[in-house]
C-alpha cells in the first residue's frame, strides 16, 4: 500500500518554467491519487545543485555558488508551493544527507569492483553535462550530438562505473519487464541503445570543478549525473546498502531528454548495488513553441507565473494534463490554452457547478435536496471511477480526465433535458438531487488535478473534508442531504478573446 513517486531534480541555473512544472504536476496529480484511494505516498522532488554550469551561473551573477544554489532552491520551492504541489521531500544535492548517500554509493560500488580507476580521454558538454566518446563526434565541427553546442576536450584520470557489465543483464531485464519503460513505444529506443553496445562511464572529473568529493584517494568530484541519479536513494534513506520501505520507485517521471541515463544508467547503478528496479520509468514529451523545445537556453519559455497569476491555478495544472496525452510532445500556445480552458473548465464544469447551485438556492431556498443517484447514473459514475484508476495507474492523465468529463456532459445533459426550472416539483427535486451528488463525486475525482477547485467545491456544498483524509468512494454522498449550500462563487471565469 506505499507509493514511492519522482520528478528529476532540477538544474538550478535558472528560474523554473512550463516544462518543469508539466513533471511536477504530473507527479503531484498522481501522488494525490493515490492517497485518495488508500496509499501511504513518498513524493520526491528537488534540485540538481552541482557542475560546471551552475558554478558558470553563479559567476555570472557575481555570488558564491552556495549563495546562489540556495536562493534558487528557494524559487523552485515558492513555485512548487504557488502550484500546490504536495511533495513529500525536496532535494537539495548540496545537502549533507545526499552528499553522505553519494560517497556511501561510490565506495559500495568501488568495493565491490564494478568502479576502477582509468584515463578519459574524449569530449564534454557542459550545458547537457555529458561526456561524449570520439566516434560519436564530427571531428571537422566538434559539437554535441545532443544540443549542438560547442564541446570540451577532457583528458585527464577518471574513475569509471563497469556500465559495459551490463548490457546483457539489462536486456535480459526489459525482455522480461517490458512495462518498466512508458510509454511503450520507447521501448526499442532504449533497447536499441544497449545493443550497439555500453561504454565504460567516466563518474569523476578533475580540477576545480562544483561536486561532491570523491571518496577516493585523489580529491575528485563525482560527477553530476552519478550524483544526481543517486538522490532517488537518497529520498528512500539509503544506508549500509538498504533502502526504506518507500523502496523501490512505483514511478519514476521524466522528459524524453533524459531518458538514456534513467533508463540505462540508473538501472545499471542499481543492479550493481543488489537493489530491485522502478516498477515505471516514465518519459514524458516536450512542450515545444514554434515547433522547439522550450528550454532555458533557447530562451523560448513561456512564465507559468504569467498563466497561473491570470487564469487561476487550477486552471493551468488542467491544460498541462488534458491538452496532450502524457508522453506525446505538445505545442503551447495561448490560443490553445484559453480554448482549452473556456470550453472544458469554464463552459462544461463551471457552468454545472454553478448552474446547478443556483437552482439550488432558487427552488430550494438553499436547502440541498434529499435524493440518491438513479440505477442508469449509478452505472456511468461506477465505471468513471474504474476507468479512471485504470488510467491513472497507466499515467493516462488526459484520457482520466475525458472519463470525468463524461459525467460531466452527462450532468448536463440531465440539466437540458430535465429542465429543473420549469418542471413538476418531484423532477426538479430528482434532477438536482442526481447533479449534487454528481458534483460531489465529480469534486473528488478532479481533486488530483485541480484541488483548489475541488476545495471551492466542498466549501458551496458545506461538506467538511480534511484534506489529509480525502478518500474516493461515494461516502461523500451521505454528507448532502439536508445541507444548507455554502456561499456560490464563479470557479472559472470564461477568458474573453
Ligand atoms: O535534466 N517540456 O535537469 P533540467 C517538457 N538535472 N518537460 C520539460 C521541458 C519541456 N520543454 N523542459 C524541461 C536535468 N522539462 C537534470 C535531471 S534527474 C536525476 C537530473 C522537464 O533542469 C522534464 O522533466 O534540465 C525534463 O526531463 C526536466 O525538466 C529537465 O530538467
Amino acid at each position: 500500500m506505499k507509493f514511492y513517486v519522482t520528478t528529476p531534480i532540477y538544474y538550478i541555473n535558472a528560474r523554473p518554467h512550463i516544462g518543469h512544472c508539466y513533471t511536477t504536476i504530473a507527479a503531484d496529480c498522481l501522488s494525490r491519487y493515490h492517497r485518495m484511494v488508500g496509499k501511504d505516498v513518498f513524493f520526491l522532488t528537488g534540485t540538481d545543485e552541482h557542475g560546471d554550469k551552475i558554478a558558470q551561473a553563479a559567476e555570472k551573477k557575481g555570488i558564491t555558488v552556495e549563495k546562489f544554489t540556495n536562493e534558487m532552491a528557494i524559487e523552485y520551492k515558492k513555485m512548487w508551493q504557488k502550484l500546490d504541489i504536495s511533495y513529500t521531500r525536496f532535494i537539495q544535492t548540496t545537502e549533507n544527507q545526499h552528499q553522505d548517500t553519494v560517497r556511501a554509493v561510490f565506495k559500495k560500488l568501488m568495493d565491490n569492483g564494478d568502479i576502477y580507476m582509468g584515463q578519459y580521454s574524449g569530449y564534454y558538454c557542459v550545458p547537457c553535462e555529458c561526456f561524449i566518446p570520439k566516434t560519436k563526434i564530427d571531428q571537422s565541427n566538434p559539437s554535441c550530438p545532443d544540443c549542438g553546442r560547442p564541446v570540451k576536450i577532457i583528458k585527464e584520470n577518471s574513475y569509471f562505473f563497469r556500465l559495459s557489465k551490463y548490457e546483457k543483464p539489462l536486456i535480459e531485464y526489459l525482455d522480461k519487464n517490458p512495462g518498466i519503460i512508458q510509454p511503450a513505444f520507447r521501448l526499442d529506443e532504449v533497447r536499441n541503445f544497449i545493443l550497439q553496445g555500453l561504454n565504460d562511464l567516466s563518474v569523476t572529473r578533475q580540477g576545480p570543478v562544483w561536486g561532491i568529493e570523491s571518496p577516493t584517494p585523489e580529491k575528485y568530484s563525482v560527477y553530476v549525473w552519478f550524483d544526481a541519479l543517486i538522490n532517488y536513494l537518497t529520498g528512500a534513506e539509503y544506508a549500509d546498502g538498504r533502502t526504506n520501505r518507500f523502496w523501490p520507485p512505483d514511478v519514476q517521471l521524466l522528459g524524453k531528454d533524459i531518458l538514456r541515463f534513467h533508463a540505462i544508467i540508473w538501472p545499471a547503478m542499481l543492479m550493481a548495488l543488489g537493489l530491485e528496479l522502478p516498477g515505471k520509468i516514465f518519459a514524458h514529451g516536450w512542450w515545444t513553441v514554434g515547433k522547439e523545445k522550450m528550454s532555458k537556453s533557447k530562451g523560448n519559455v513561456i512564465d507559468p507565473v504569467y498563466l497561473i497569476d491570470n487564469f487561476g491555478v487550477d486552471g493551468f495544472r488542467y491544460f498541462l494534463l488534458k491538452e496532450v496525452p502524457f508522453g506525446l510532445d505538445g505545442e503551447y500556445s495561448e490560443e490553445k490554452f484559453i480554448k482549452r480552458f473556456n470550453s472544458d473548465l469554464a463552459n462544461d464544469l463551471g457552468n454545472l457547478v454553478n448552474r446547478t447551485l443556483n437552482l439550488v438556492e432558487k427552488l430550494f431556498e438553499g436547502t440541498i435536496p434529499d435524493g440518491f443517484l438513479s440505477a442508469e447514473m449509478e452505472k456511468l459514475v461506477d465505471s468513471v471511477i474504474a476507468n479512471v484508476d485504470r488510467l491513472i495507474n497507466d499515467v493516462a492523465f488526459s484520457e482520466a480526465l475525458a472519463e470525468i468529463w463524461k459525467l460531466i456532459s452527462e450532468l448536463n445533459r440531465l440539466l437540458d433535458s430535465e429542465k429543473p426550472w420549469n418542471s413538476s416539483p418531484e423532477t426538479a427535486k430528482r434532477t438536482i438531487a442526481q447533479c449534487v451528488s454528481g458534483i460531489s463525486l465529480i469534486s473528488l475525482l478532479i481533486y488530483p488535478t485541480m484541488p483548489e477547485t475541488s476545495r471551492k467545491i466542498w466549501k458551496m456544498l458545506n461538506i467538511e473534508i480534511q484534506e489529509d483524509k480525502v478518500t474516493l468512494n461515494k461516502k461523500i454522498l451521505r454528507l448532502l442531504s439536508g445541507k444548507k449550500s455554502g456561499k456560490r462563487e464563479i470557479l472559472f471565469m470564461r477568458i474573453k478573446t
